[in-house]
């Protein structure tokens, strides 16, 4: 804190004194300092401002950089600055606010396509807009329903080739009666289309109606049995304000409204690894092309966000015994800070693994068994976008490898049929599987984008791709084999070549430094270790595959630009594909030697089954960043 006391701004000690890294999230005060500054510059109409995205301005890398390689002494601490989006008039605007004076150093009308994220307060004013229309009431009076049985959910549009000049939802209904699991009871056929700009319905239809499945068997609240204690022990993890240290691991946590959380400066025997790495974007198409269904083609990080969808963490059952917590803050739709507690969890997690193991036996008189028990360190947060249920965790391992891994959990979102039993069903398409009676589950996929900047030892950084390829002995080798396989390397020179289909294929993704060699001259690398193979099986000229084309590969490598975080455009409500990955790497420029970020996506292709039914068991992917030739020997031998 001495390096702040030096500087003059009385309200910057205010606000710094809770400060300990430039790339803090946003403090309550901030947040109320950014909602001060805008509605007084906009006071004709600020009542009626809504807040879509109030976040630190990210400081220049730079300037992070020095500053935290100053040991906080020297260097300066950069700029502190906040980005707001808001709507004011029907009008779009991008704010930049001084956080130590409060003053707004730049306020943008945005005129590209797409909306910023929703609200909170958006959605509710749609299900209570819908509740109150009156031919809704009398579809609902018709069909012999109770109206006060009825949940009501708004989903987005996304965007097939109209005009699009509305900020809309449409609304789509569901009778608990007897049942908490409102996905189960969908009041099929009924749909509402509401402005939540003009707060109003724009349009209601009412299609012939399927049974709606009964309530029996649906619910899954269960008494929750004690926790499971396996863990309990957190004196190895030091956190200062944001900032985390564990075994040979340094890194800064932080939270925003969009991204949920975030892992910054990230190194590992003080050597760096990823400067910046966080979710970017969702995309989860359903595989049903009818009236009601062809538009669910979800980007739920910038439709609402994975930090505004945060759960708060349930001790003992999301995270076990002895895991730190922090909560998160963010700004609600008038700009006032909210706050998610426990939001992240920090915790030590003894696998059950062998981190390294050997038996020699091949000393004469003596049996030698060495080895280490595998022990990691985990960041988690679960997002509940609407009926799913995500777990995010970032799991640090003392080998210097980060695995990234998601569970998909909660319940399906489900069609009514008049099919009860599978055999009834001859000629129709179902888009889906039955479930349950008079449920189907339809086909989908989710497919989670990370934004990866990865500074393996500085930012100067290649990627080299290395593909196995098999090999016929040639006649001259005088082998007694016919065939092998060998790695054939090649640094990746440019955007347009920089996308990979991996999972698939014997293809190895390395994240090097061409500038660094270990002792023995073998260039210093990361090694991209893929999940499950997974693209996007939609056509290219559909519209939601057009949104959302970076699902198209499952890796990209971009040069680094720090207005490029988000891999479907800033403005995914009803975007049209002219901004995001796919677009900025068309651009094709070098990544040889130079900043780079890596986009990588964990993809599933769900093909609903009767066990996802009422509540689906956690699905699991990862993909894992490990040393490759980062250290002179393994790593867990010096720890
Ligand atoms: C706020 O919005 C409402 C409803 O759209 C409108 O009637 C009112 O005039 C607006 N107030 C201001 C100050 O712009
Ligand atoms: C609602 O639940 C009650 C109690 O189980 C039942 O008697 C009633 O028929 C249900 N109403 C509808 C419309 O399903
Ligand atoms: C950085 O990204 C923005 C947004 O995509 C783009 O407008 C700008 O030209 C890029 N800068 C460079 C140097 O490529
Ligand atoms: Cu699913």
């Amino acid at each position: 804190m001495t390096l702040l006391l030096s500087l003059v701004s009385a309200f910057f000690l205010f606000i710094s004194s809770s400060l300990c890294h430039p790339l803090d999230p946003l403090t309550p005060q901030e947040i109320h300092t950014v909602q001060l500054s805008i509605q007084t510059s906009h006071s004709s109409s600020s009542p009626n401002i809504t807040f879509h995205y109030v976040d630190v301005d990210e400081p220049e890398k730079h300037h992070v950089l020095k500053w935290s390689s100053s040991n906080r002494h020297h260097a300066p601490f950069p700029t502190r600055r906040a980005k707001a989006v808001v709507r004011v008039g029907g009008k779009t605007h991008e704010l930049i606010v001084d956080l130590i004076t409060g003053s707004i150093v730049s306020d943008q009308v945005y005129k590209g396509y797409g909306y910023p994220p929703f609200t909170f307060e958006e959605f509710f004013k749609a299900i209570r807009l819908s509740l109150k229309h009156p031919s809704f009431q009398n579809s609902i009076l018709r069909r012999g329903l109770d109206l006060s049985e009825v949940s009501c959910l708004p989903l987005t549009v996304g965007w097939f080739g109209e005009a699009a000049k509305r900020r809309v939802v449409k609304v789509t209904c569901f009778y608990r009666n007897g049942t908490s699991n409102i996905w189960a009871r969908p009041i099929q056929g009924i749909s509402l289309l509401v402005d939540v700009e003009e707060n109003r319905v724009l349009s209601y239809s009412d299609r012939p109606r399927e049974p709606l499945p009964k309530a029996e068997g649906t619910d899954f609240q269960r008494q929750r049995p004690s926790p499971v204690s396996c863990s309990g022990n957190n004196n190895k993890i030091t956190i200062t304000g944001n900032s985390v240290k564990w075994a040979s691991w340094e890194f800064h946590v932080a939270f925003n409204a969009r991204a949920g959380h975030i892992i910054s400066t990230a190194s590992v025997f003080g050597r760096r690894v990823l400067y910046r790495g966080h979710v970017s974007e969702t995309f989860v198409p359903y595989m049903d092309p009818t009236q009601e269904w062809y538009d669910r083609t979800f980007m739920d990080v910038g439709e609402f966000g994975f930090g505004r969808s945060a759960s708060s963490l349930v001790p003992g059952m999301d995270c076990p015994a002895g895991a730190v917590y922090l909560d998160g803050h963010m700004a609600g739709t008038d700009g006032s800070a909210q706050m998610v507690p426990r939001a992240i969890c920090i915790f030590e997690l003894y696998t059950g693994n062998v981190a390294w193991r050997h038996t020699e036996v091949g000393v004469p008189g003596k049996v030698i068994t060495s080895g280490e028990a595998e022990v990691n360190l985990v960041v988690r947060m679960v997002a509940t976008v609407g009926n799913y249920d995500y777990i995010l965790d970032w799991e640090f391992k003392k080998s210097g490898s980060i695995k990234v891994g998601v569970s998909l959990t909660g319940v399906l979102e489900m069609k009514a049929t008049k099919y009860r039993n599978s055999e009834e069903i001859r000629r129709d398409i179902m888009y889906g599987n039955l479930v349950a009676e008079n449920l189907v589950g339809n086909y989908h996929d989710h497919f989670i984008t990370y934004y990866l900047d990865m500074d393996i030892d500085g930012e100067a950084n290649s990627v080299v791709k290395s593909e196995l390829r098999r090999k016929r002995t040639k006649a001259g080798e005088r082998s007694r084999r016919k065939s092998y396989w060998t790695a054939v390397k090649e640094t990746v020179k440019r955007e347009g070549k920089g996308r990979f289909e991996v999972g698939s294929k014997a293809v190895d993704i390395y994240i090097t430094n061409p500038n660094m060699k270990t002792k023995i001259g073998n260039e210093v690398s990361y090694r991209l270790i893929s999940g499950k193979a997974a693209v996007s099986l939609l056509a290219d000229d559909d519209y939601p595959q057009r949104r959302a084309a970076y699902t198209k590969y499952q890796v990209w490598v971009t040069r680094y630009n720090r207005s490029e975080r988000w891999a479907g455009g800033f403005y995914a409500d009803r975007s049209r594909g002219d901004d995001g990955l796919a677009v900025w790497s068309r651009r094709n420029l070098g990544i040889v030697n130079t900043d780079l970020v890596v986009w990588y996506t964990l993809g599933f292709h769900h093909t609903p089954i009767q066990e996802d039914f009422p509540v689906m068991p956690t699905l699991y992917d990862y993909f894992e960043l490990r040393p490759a030739n980062f250290f002179d020997s393994n790593p867990l031998l010096q720890s």
